[in-house]
């Protein structure tokens, strides 16, 4: 096959902070990975909130236009795809006008701060008839991908509990600034959306759809130093931070029985408040026939205990990610070269791309992005009200 009939995709990123990095790094590198590429993507307009940055933005990630005004690459006919990759409150509105201008979109999580808004996306995209994505992208660790394999295989027979966590410790320095992940009109909550709903989706993608939640919420630092200006510094410390001080409204931990439609049971448990955990998402699923435990933290590592593995080799073994599984045909050669955050989204533009020259549905979608909200949802009331609270259903 010869580059000329790879078709060329012309994306219009907006945001051009931590994930216009992430996705503009994957544009760049998914065909060096994935060859033949679905596409070519190429980095055409990127927006920030004006135009300095955004030619700062353009430059930096190797776009070929900048523009201080989103709806620029909404109305510019020559863009096929949206990449939404700005604070959560602004997800809804930009992504409804690109679906409505016929873009494909690739959102990033949370998909909206309310479930309104949630649905409101999904009901745009499918009046628009646009391939749609939101970028819960750690189901795509390969080790995530081959733990779904086993399941789906029957490799520890039927899956009876999940347990998931995620745990950071960079909000919990009293100190660290008031970042927008603190405030609730422009997150819409806290440890909740902000990392929760990755668990949400590694339980929905691995075990099933979740039927009803029992869950608790807590905030332990209540006001920060506002930030002076400039990139979001994600709660990096600021120990002389004399200044004023803002409100935060939104949660810092956040923990959750779990009961999924298939009888299976489990749990959750988030906080960016865990001193010493990183990226410490982990799960631990356990099965009929044998158990799978992951912790993103080392990543190309897969941990299996299978009842029908000899009786002399029992234990929990791990398997290292390599070309045997999931993804393995476009990364490294050797198992345990280390996969990285960058190969989770190199990953994810794979499959996005892949959906939009063949005109078929990916997943997490918009859909995924919207049921994600439902669970969240019942995850505030239960908390508000102390009790068990059932999932409400899709209604779109
Ligand atoms: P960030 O604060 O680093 O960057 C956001 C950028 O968007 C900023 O540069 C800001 O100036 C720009 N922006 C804000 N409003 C805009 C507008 N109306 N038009 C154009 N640009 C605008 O935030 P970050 O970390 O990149 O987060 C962005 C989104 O990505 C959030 O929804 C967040 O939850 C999600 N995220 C997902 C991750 C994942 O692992 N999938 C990791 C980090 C963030
Ligand atoms: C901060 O908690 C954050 O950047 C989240 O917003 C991302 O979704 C997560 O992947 C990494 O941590």
């Amino acid at each position: 096959m010869t580059t000329s009939s790879i078709p060329q995709i012309n994306v219009g990123l907006i945001g051009g902070g931590f994930m216009g990095k992430a996705h503009s790094l994957a544009y760049a590198a998914m065909p060096m990975f994935f060859w033949p590429a679905p596409a070519i993507p190429v980095r055409h307009t990127i927006a920030e909130v004006n135009e300095g940055l955004a030619r700062t933005a353009a430059e930096r990630f190797g776009f070929q236009n900048s523009t201080g005004d989103w709806r620029r690459v909404i109305e510019d006919p020559n863009i096929h795809v949206v990449d939404i990759a700005t604070p959560n409150n602004s997800h809804a509105e930009i992504a409804i006008a690109a679906a409505q201008a016929g873009k494909h979109i690739l959102c990033e999580k949370p998909l909206a701060p309310t479930v309104a808004e949630a649905k409101a996306m999904l009901g745009a995209v499918r009046r628009a008839g646009v391939v749609h994505m939101v970028a819960f992208n750690y189901r795509r660790t390969p080790a995530v991908a081959l733990a779904r394999k086993y399941i789906e295989e029957g490799r520890i027979g039927r899956v009876l509990s999940f347990r998931g966590t995620y745990l950071q410790d960079w909000s919990a320095d009293p100190s660290g600034p008031l970042s927008w992940r603190f405030q609730k009109d422009i997150a819409g909550s806290g440890t909740l959306g902000d990392i929760g709903t990755h668990v949400v989706d590694l339980a929905r993608y691995l075990v099933g759809e979740i039927s009803a939640v029992n869950a608790m919420m807590h905030t332990y630092i209540h006001e920060r130093p506002l930030q002076s200006g400039g990139a979001d510094k994600l709660g990096a410390s600021d120990k002389n931070a004399s200044g004023p001080k803002g409100k935060v409204d939104v949660d810092d931990e956040v923990l959750t029985l779990l009961r999924f439609e298939n009888g299976a049971v489990g749990s959750l448990e988030a906080t960016r408040n865990a001193w010493g955990r990183n990226n410490y998402i982990t799960f631990e699923i356990h099965g009929t026939e044998g158990t799978i435990f992951f912790n993103y933290e080392r990543r190309d590592e897969l941990q299996v205990f299978f009842n029908s593995d000899p009786a002399d080799a029992r234990g929990l073994r791990t398997v290292y990610t390599g070309p045997a599984h999931p993804y393995g045909e476009g990364l490294w050669p050797i198992p345990a070269l280390g996969i990285g955050y960058g190969e989770t989204k190199i990953i994810e533009a794979y499959d996005f791309f892949r959906a939009v020259t063949e005109g078929t549905a990916v997943r997490p979608n918009f859909e995924d992005g919207y049921k994600t909200e439902l669970i969240a949802d019942a995850i505030v009331r239960s908390a508000q009200q102390r009790r068990e609270v059932e999932v409400e259903p899709v209604t779109v």
